[in-house]
């Protein structure tokens, strides 16, 4: 966590709570302790069958910067940007985190998407997680694995609010909330420093 973001911080139940107009974000740091962290890494790297997929952008098809695998129960199916992912079944590994996830969440979920950033290359862009089928306040866990990126969060219409950045470690859970979705955008950009694989997965509920 940023420096300048200390002040706003505070704690309950295990999370700190990022103080932020028209958010409700928390993050559990150490959510996933060190050696835990790195064998689950280690699981997904190896069991997920990661793919690179094609999304089309105002007509043209680009490949996406970094490789992602979708998972959740049986017509849990995930539109956008032109893409259409059929889930993938609960793996043991994937159920046994969702589980995990869920306690701490107080939430279930029936859905996951996994990103794989290869290297510092690999980002997502600006965006909300607002399909239509996560619902009117929809509720994202975000697990990080691996590597430390920064999570960037922007308003999108009060333009007078500073970005935030979140600095997401190895292990740490972040919880998005409440109107979230609606007001922020959030991205994980390309870096220039060499940056280590990172995996990312994010707990959705999709109405089915
Ligand atoms: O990698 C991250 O932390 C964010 C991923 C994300 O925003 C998404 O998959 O929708
Ligand atoms: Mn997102």
């Amino acid at each position: 966590m940023i420096d300048s973001l200390f002040n706003s911080l505070y704690e309950s139940g295990g999370w700190e709570n990022i103080a932020a107009p028209d958010a409700d974000l928390r993050v559990m740091p150490a959510f996933y302790p060190g050696q835990e962290a790195s064998a689950l890494m280690q699981r997904l790297l190896e069991e997920t069958p990661w793919q690179q997929e094609a999304i089309t952008l105002w007509g043209k098809q680009h490949l996406q910067p970094r490789l992602s695998a979708w998972y959740g129960d049986p017509g849990s199916a995930y539109a956008y940007s032109g893409v259409v992912l059929q889930p993938h079944a609960w793996t043991p590994t994937l159920l046994r985190i969702k589980s995990d996830v869920e306690n701490a969440a107080g939430q279930r979920f029936n859905s996951v998407l996994l990103n794989l950033y290869r290297n510092e290359e690999d980002s997502v862009g600006w965006h909300s997680d607002a399909e239509p089928e996560l619902g009117q306040c929809p509720v994202i866990a975000s697990l990080t694995l691996g590597e430390t990126r920064t999570f960037r969060l922007r308003h999108k219409s009060r333009k007078e609010l500073k970005p935030l950045l979140l600095d997401l470690a190895d292990g740490s859970l972040l919880l998005m909330a409440g109107t979230t979705q609606h007001c922020w955008q959030h991205a994980v950009l390309k870096e220039r420093r060499p940056r280590g694989p990172r995996i990312n997965l994010t707990f959705r509920t999709i109405g089915l």
